[in-house]
């Protein structure tokens, strides 16, 4: 059977990338892009595209029939500062979205299924540095109780019904073409447009916090290997620890300092600090690495590079 892919959530942060790398690999038909509202103008005319409600089954089941579909990634979530405000929307949609595409894969409508996971299933309990991938587990925001179960639910549907479902931890996630929404790592994207348009930045977390991040090429790339990856190498099926990266707010504004000197960094830290204090400050993925070969190849520096060059230019 071919690969025929629907995206639900594409027009977010990773799924307009997720979209174009897909279509470059499957070509432009075989991947439909989907979100709850139309996409930019450019974006849906690059290729297939269907308004569709994560939250409404009978909405996929029917894409997924007309488009032969064989794996879907569920791109569409509530991140974790946005979840702190609207606690029974987002364990609605992060959890009943799950539901349903695991629900079309266990009648056989579907091969295979990506759900994004996050460093936020841990908690305040878990072991900060290098927070091993089978540890204390005890997450404090809603986002991470809803990833947190929806881990449980995923190796249960694989192991009860031979689903094959496949998902990873995701870091904070930096890329210069699309902005993040509502999470609490969004300040190490918002860093960099201020950077260049302003020479300042107020973060909303304190100098010390560091957090395990990662450029976003390198998280498409996970994302496809993981796919890709035989059935039989994929031992973990609630989802892989995953890491490329650490620094604090710190950190990143010395690496952006190498390149623009006269940039200052204040600190004004907000609600979202308590949230960056309940998760780990780095991740061993040792699993990832030797069940299906995963390996970052970037790190700040060579990020910061990236970024400033191509925000530059689009400034
Ligand atoms: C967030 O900050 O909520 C996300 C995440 C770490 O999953 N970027």
């Amino acid at each position: 059977m071919s690969t025929t892919i629907l995206i639900i959530g594409a027009c977010g942060q990773i799924g307009t990338e997720l979209t174009q790398q897909l279509r470059e690999k499957y070509g432009k038909d075989s991947v439909i892009a989907s979100d709850v509202r139309k996409g930019s103008a450019e974006f849906v005319a690059s290729g297939p595209f269907e308004v569709v409600n994560a939250l409404d089954f009978n909405q996929i089941q029917l894409i997924i029939e007309k488009y032969n579909i064989s794996d879907v990634y569920l791109m569409a979530a509530l991140l974790s500062a946005t979840a702190e405000k609207n606690p029974a929307f987002a364990w609605d949609l992060n959890m009943n979205s799950l539901f349903h595409v695991l629900n079309l894969a266990k009648e056989g409508k579907v091969k295979k299924v990506f759900w994004p996971s996050s460093i936020a299933v841990f908690g305040p309990t878990t072991p900060k540095e290098h927070t091993p991938q089978y540890t204390v587990m005890e997450p404090s925001t809603v986002y991470g109780i809803s990833k947190q179960s929806g881990e449980r639910w995923c190796e249960y549907y694989h192991t009860i019904y031979g689903v094959d479902v496949r998902s990873i931890r995701y870091p904070g996630l930096i890329s210069w073409s699309t902005l993040p929404g509502g999470g609490t790592t969004d300040y190490a994207v918002d860093i960099y447009h201020k950077a260049l348009s302003d020479k300042k930045y107020e973060c909303f977390l304190s100098e010390a916090t560091g957090l395990p991040m990662m450029y976003m090429d390198d998280a498409i790339r996970a994302t496809m290997e993981i796919m890709e990856a035989d059935s039989k190498d994929v031992k973990i099926r609630s989802a892989y620890n995953l890491s490329a990266m650490s620094f604090t707010p710190k950190e990143i504004a010395a690496s952006i300092k190498k390149h623009i000197p006269e940039f200052e960094i204040t600190y004004a830290p907000d609600f979202r600090q308590k949230i960056a204090d309940s998760w780990p400050a780095s991740i061993d993925d040792n699993y990832a690495r030797t069940d299906w070969n995963w390996k970052p190849e970037f790190d700040l520096d060579a990020m910061t590079k990236i970024m400033l060059e191509n925000l530059s230019k689009q400034k």
